[in-house]
């Protein structure tokens, strides 16, 4: 069997141990421009597109991030690609939604603790108890219902934080009130403390955080950008934090990355980044289930892709 890496920016001596330790038997490559050679499995991230050009044997694509819409933008843009040939797959969480559910209860906490506050209060040695939120009143709005968005939601209603989850279609599990669909949007953000956000991206949910979601919010509110840079319309962040209506935003994700070193979101007071590092894919747990996913294919069970017109 034969497996090509085309990952970039990835450890590819790590990814090449820990699959050979698990697939001793395999034939493994890292892409180079010009291979087309046969491979009957790809792991693409990011790699150029011609890596994704019809080869012999191919058996499925395997997408090695959180967000399949840099692949399926490659599958779709790249003339010739194998398209709609062969499966894509993505990884079944990886460790990705543990990840997530950190960082998401950090900033809550952070926020309804106004810990922010007191680590100012702290540079200026003032010793002074501020006015925090109850977590029982602190409303936090989930976008996205997938393998990280019902994670971190769950987790978040464990802790006494009422909870809701937008999505496309209604789902959510007991305790947690479900919106869907644009028509749904601002009744789901309406007076919400905080938002979180893990939605795909798609044309439909691009600058879907804008200025009418952060003037339903509850004023004064929090904003956490997990997903991509593309869902968030940077002038009105900047608008809604110069005016009081968001109070602070943790942003992970950016239209462009790195986030330019000229860009306003860098020094501004009550933006805190952290450079796209939410949930990365863990190299143990990936190879698990990509040789899962493997060996039941070869023992005959069909391999199930994403939905490409969906988009994920
Ligand atoms: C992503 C990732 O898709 O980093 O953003 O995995």
């Amino acid at each position: 069997m034969d497996i090509l890496l085309a990952m970039k920016g990835a450890d590819l001596g790590a990814w090449m141990h820990a699959l050979q330790t698990a697939l001793p038997d395999a034939r493994l490559r890292a892409w180079q421009p010009g291979d087309t050679a046969r491979a009957d499995y790809l792991l693409y991230w990011k790699e150029h597109p011609s890596a994704l050009l019809p080869r012999d044997g191919l058996k499925a694509v395997f997408n090695m991030g959180a967000g399949v819409d840099a692949l399926l933008d490659a599958l779709r843009n790249h003339p010739g690609t194998v398209a709609g040939q062969v499966p894509v797959l993505r990884l079944e969480d990886a460790g990705m939604a543990r990840q997530m559910v950190q960082y998401a209860l950090y900033y809550a906490f952070r926020y309804q603790r106004r810990f922010y506050r007191y680590e100012a209060q702290a540079r200026d040695r003032i010793w002074q108890p501020v006015d925090e939120d109850d977590a029982a009143s602190f409303t936090i709005g989930v976008l996205g219902a997938g393998q990280l968005g019902l994670p971190v939601a769950q987790a978040l209603a464990g802790l006494g934080f009422p909870v809701r989850i937008y999505s496309r279609s209604r789902k959510a599990p007991d305790g947690i009130a479900a919106y869907a669909g644009p028509g749904e949007l601002l009744a789901f953000a309406s007076g919400a403390k905080m938002l979180v956000n893990l939605l795909p991206n798609t044309p439909e949910t691009q600058n879907i955080l804008g200025r009418h979601l952060f003037a339903a919010m509850a004023r004064g509110g929090y904003l956490v950008n997990l997903a991509r840079g593309q869902h968030l319309v940077d002038a009105d962040l900047l608008a809604a934090l110069d005016d009081g209506q968001i109070s602070r935003a943790a942003l992970d994700v950016f239209r462009e990355e790195p986030l330019p070193a000229d860009h306003r979101f860098w020094n501004h007071p009550h933006i805190d980044i952290t450079p796209h590092v939410s949930a990365q894919t863990l190299v143990q747990e990936s190879v698990t289930q990509i040789v899962d996913r493997i060996s039941a294919h070869l023992r005959g069970e069909p391999l199930v892709g994403i939905d490409l017109a969906r988009g994920y």
